[in-house]
C-alpha cells in the first residue's frame, strides 16, 4: 500500500535508482537504515543484473516488517568496500565490530554479541570453528556475492531459527527470472591503500528452464597503517567461489543446488595467533513452489552442508621470523619464550528447513521445521577428534492478520529442542533443553498523517553456544561452564515509527529488554589467560534513528543516530562490550552520471564500562574517548554499463580506536589493555561493469 503510494510520488530528477529502491524498502519496511554515505548508483542500469533483479527481489523481500532493514549487498558502503559480512554490516546504524587485524571481526547488533545475533547465507547457518572465534560466520561471507541482505532487529520473527535474541543477518542470493535466454553479469575491481585489491565476478547465464550462476571472487591486502603511522598487524588474503544451477520449469517452481568454496588467511594484531586457513565447504539443496493454490500457498524445504576447515599458527611471531620475514618492519616480535604453535579446528553443520504458507481472507500462515547437527572437532596428533555436537530441531509457526491497510497484527511461537554432547569430559555427557520462543506486534499506519507506528513482544531463550560452553575456564560458582551455564532468557519490548512526505523521511526504532541469565565472561585483573563465563540478568535498552532530507535536486542530506546501554543487574554494574553512541551525517550531490557523497562519522566517548568483563573474544580494559571521522566519495557512470567510483576514508588521517575492541597481543608488541586502532587515510578506486 505505501510502496503503492510511494511509486506515485514524483520521482526527483537525478535522484538514482538505487536511493529509490532505499526508499522504497524504508517504506516497506519502516525501520530501514537510511544509507548514510552509502555510494549511490545513480546509473539506473550501473549494476544492471543486479539492480533489475534489485528492482524486483527487494520489493518483493520478505522485508514486509518495520523492524527489518534490506538492502543489496553490491551495493557499495562507505567507509572502503567491505572485505567480509561484519564490515558490511557495521555501516548498517546500530552495527559495531570487534577488530581482529584487516578482516574477519565480529559483528555487534545493540551491544549483542556472537549467537545473540544468527547470520544465515542463503538460509542457512555456519557457525566458525575457532574456539576464540577467528572466524566468526561473516568472515566466511564475501557480500558482493549475495543480493540482498535483510536485518530483523530483535525476537521479532521465529521463522529463522532459536536463540536470535538480538536480531537475523540473512545474506541471500535471489532466484533470478529470464523469459529467454539471456546472461547477466556483475564484475568489479578495486585498488586501494595498504595494497587492497579485490575482484569480483558474479554472472548468470540461463533460460525460462533453469540457470547456472557463477561467482567468484578475491581480496587481498597488507598491513594498514593507523593515523600515527604505526602499522597495525592485519593483512589478509581470501578467495570464495560459488556455483548455482537451478532447474525453473515453470514461474512458479525451484530446483537449486548451489556449492561453494573458500579459503583465506589473516593476520590479528589482537590475538597471539594469526588465521593461516579458513576454509569453507557449502553445499546446499533448495526446492520452492508457489501459487499452489487459494489456501495452500507455496511450500519451500531446502538442505545444507556447511564445513569449515580452520588453521591457526604463530609461526610469523615465534623465535623463528624475524620482523623482516614477518613483513613488519615497525612490529616488536618477541623472539623469546614463544613457541611456534599451530592449531587445526573443524566444524561440520548440516541441517534442513521446511516452511509451508496459507493464505485466507486477512490471514496468512506460515508453518515450518527446521533442524541441524553440528560437530566440532580438533587436531590431536594428525587426527581430528570430536570435542562437541550440537543438535537442534524446532517447530514455528508465524501468523500476520492484515484487518485492512491501517492494521496489521503479527504473531508467531516456536518450540526448539536442543542438545549439545561434550566429548571433552573423559567420560561423554549431554544436555539438553527444549526453548519457547514467540512474539506478538502491532502495526499502525496512520490515516491522516504518511506515519507509520508499531510495537512488539517478543521472548527467546537462547541455548549457550559452542563458546559459551567450551572456550571458558570456568562456569558459574565452581561448576565447569558445560554444566553450569544456563540458557539466556529475553524479554523485549521493541517500538518504534516512519514517516515519509515529500522530501523528508525520518524513521526510529527503539527497545528495551530485560535479560534473565545473560551470558557475560569475567576475566582475571591480572590478564592471566582464564576466563570465568556466567549468568546474569541484565537490561537493556537503546534505539536507532534516521532523518533524511531532500535539499534541492542535487543535494541530498542524510542522518542517523544508535545508541545502545545496558546495566548487569546483580552487580549494579554496566553491561560490557556495549558500543557508544554514534551519529553519521551524510550529505550527497547528484548530477548527470556524477554523484558524490561526504560522511561524518561521529561517536562518544565510553565511560559506561565494566572492567575485565565482556565476551569470548572482546573485554572491557578501558573506557574510550570520542571521535569524528570524515570521509568521502565520488561516482562517475561513465557508460550505463560502466561505473567508476573513488574515495578517501578517514581524510584527516586521524589517530582513533573503536571501544569495542581486542587489547593488542603481545606478541606484535603491544602492552596489555592497548588497543588496537583503525586505519589511517586510506584511498581506494573500484571500477564496476554489469549488463
Ligand atoms: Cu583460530
Amino acid at each position: 500500500m505505501l510502496f503503492h503510494t510511494l511509486v506515485r510520488l514524483p520521482l526527483r530528477a537525478g535522484f538514482s535508482i538505487v536511493t529509490l529502491l532505499s526508499l522504497m524498502v524504508s517504506t516497506s519496511s519502516h525501520a530501514q537504515d537510511y544509507p548514510s554515505g552509502q555510494i549511490t548508483d545513480n546509473t539506473g542500469q550501473g549494476d544492471a543484473a543486479a539492480l533489475s533483479k534489485a528492482d524486483v527481489m527487494i520489493v518483493t523481500a520478505p522485508g514486509d516488517s518495520p523492524l527489518v532493514t534490506v538492502t543489496s549487498p553490491k551495493i557499495p558502503r562507505q567507509p572502503v568496500p567491505a572485505s567480509d559480512g561484519a564490515d558490511y554490516l557495521k555501516t548498517i546504524p546500530g552495527f559495531s565490530q570487534i577488530r581482529n587485524g584487516g578482516t574477519n571481526g565480529d559483528p555487534v547488533l545493540r551491544g549483542m554479541f556472537g549467537s545473540r545475533l544468527r547470520i544465515l547465507t542463503d538460509g542457512a547457518e555456519m557457525p566458525g570453528a575457532c574456539p576464540s572465534r577467528m572466524d566468526a560466520p561473516t568472515s566466511y561471507i564475501s557480500p558482493e556475492s549475495y543480493d540482498l541482505l535483510t536485518v530483523i532487529k530483535g525476537p521479532q520473527t521465529v521463522l529463522w531459527g532459536p536463540g536470535a535474541s538480538a536480531g537475523v543477518v540473512r545474506f541471500e542470493r535471489e532466484r533470478p527470472h529470464f523469459d529467454q535466454p539471456d546472461i547477466h553479469l556483475n564484475a568489479s575491481a578495486q585498488v586501494g591503500s595498504n595494497r587492497r585489491f579485490d575482484q569480483n565476478i558474479d554472472t548468470v547465464m540461463g533460460s525460462e528452464t533453469g540457470f547456472l550462476r557463477l561467482s567468484g571472487t578475491k581480496s587481498t591486502a597488507a598491513d594498514y597503517q593507523d593515523g600515527g603511522g604505526r602499522r597495525v598487524p592485519s593483512k589478509w588474503n581470501k578467495w570464495n567461489g560459488d556455483l548455482a544451477l537451478g532447474l525453473t520449469p515453470d514461474s512458479d517452481t525451484l530446483l537449486e543446488l548451489s556449492m561453494g568454496k573458500g579459503d583465506g588467511d589473516a593476520r590479528y594484531a589482537g590475538r597471539g595467533m594469526d588465521g593461516a586457513h579458513f576454509k569453507r565447504d557449502s553445499i546446499g539443496l533448495r526446492y520452492e513452489k508457489n501459487n499452489i493454490g487459494t489456501l495452500f500457498e507455496s511450500v519451500e524445504a531446502q538442505l545444507f552442508y556447511r564445513y569449515a576447515d580452520h588453521q591457526m599458527d604463530n609461526i610469523d611471531r615465534s623465535g623463528a621470523a624475524s620482523p623482516m620475514m614477518s613483513g613488519c618492519t615497525h612490529c616488536v616480535i618477541s623472539r623469546h619464550g614463544m613457541m611456534p604453535m599451530v592449531m587445526n579446528v573443524d566444524r561440520r553443520t548440516v541441517g534442513g528447513r521446511a516452511v509451508a504458507s496459507w493464505h485466507w481472507d486477512n490471514y496468512q500462515l506460515q508453518s515450518g521445521i527446521d533442524t541441524q547437527v553440528s560437530v566440532h572437532r580438533k587436531m590431536v596428533q594428525k587426527a581430528y577428534q570430536k570435542d562437541a555436537a550440537f543438535g537442534q530441531t524446532g517447530l514455528f509457526s508465524e501468523l500476520t492478520w492484515s484487518e485492512d491497510d491501517y492494521h496489521k497484527v503479527v504473531g508467531g511461537v516456536r518450540a526448539d529442542y536442543q542438545s549439545v554432547d561434550n566429548f571433552r569430559a573423559t567420560q561423554s555427557q549431554r544436555r539438553s533443553a527444549v526453548l519457547p520462543a514467540g512474539f506478538i506486534r502491532y502495526e499502525h499506519t496512520l490515516e491522516s498523517m504518511p506515519v507509520m507506528l508499531y510495537a512488539g513482544l517478543g521472548y527467546t531463550e537462547r541455548f549457550p553456544d559452542y563458546w559459551e560452553l567450551f572456550s571458558p575456564t570456568m562456569g558459574p560458582g565452581n561448576a565447569s561452564a558445560f554444566d553450569g551455564l544456563k540458557s539466556e532468557k529475553t524479554h523485549q519490548l521493541d517500538i518504534g515509527a516512519n514517516y515519509v512526505q515529500g522530501g523528508i523521511k525520518g524513521w526510529v526504532s527503539g527497545w528495551v529488554a530485560q535479560v534473565d541469565d545473560f551470558i557475560v565472561f569475567q576475566y582475571a585483573a591480572d590478564g592471566s589467560r582464564g576466563s570465568r563465563a556466567d549468568n546474569v540478568n541484565a537490561v537493556t535498552l537503546g534505539g536507532e534513528a534516521g532523518l533524511a532530507w531532500s535539499l534541492s535536486e542535487q543535494w541530498t542530506a542524510e542522518s542517523s543516530l544508535a545508541y545502545s546501554w545496558g546495566k548487569n543487574r546483580r552487580d549494579g554494574r554496566p553491561l560490557p562490550q556495549m558500543p557508544p553512541l554514534e551519529a553519521r551525517l551524510g550529505l550527497t550531490w547528484e548530477k548527470g552520471d556524477w554523484s558524490s557523497t561526504a560522511l561524518w562519522r561521529l561517536v562518544s566517548q565510553q565511560q559506561r564500562i565494566a572492567l575485565h568483563e565482556g565476551n569470548v573474544v572482546g573485554k572491557d580494559f578501558d573506557s574510550s574517548t570520542g571521535f569524528g571521522i570524515l570521509s568521502a566519495n565520488l561516482t562517475w557512470k561513465a557508460t550505463p554499463d560502466v561505473k567508476f567510483s573513488g574515495g578517501i576514508d578517514n581524510i584527516f588521517n586521524k589517530e582513533y580506536h573503536e571501544h569495542l575492541n581486542l587489547a593488542g597481543n603481545s606478541s606484535f608488541g603491544y602492552s596489555a589493555g592497548m588497543p588496537v586502532n583503525e586505519p589511517g587515510r586510506t584511498w581506494w578506486g573500484r571500477v564496476s561493469v554489469a549488463f
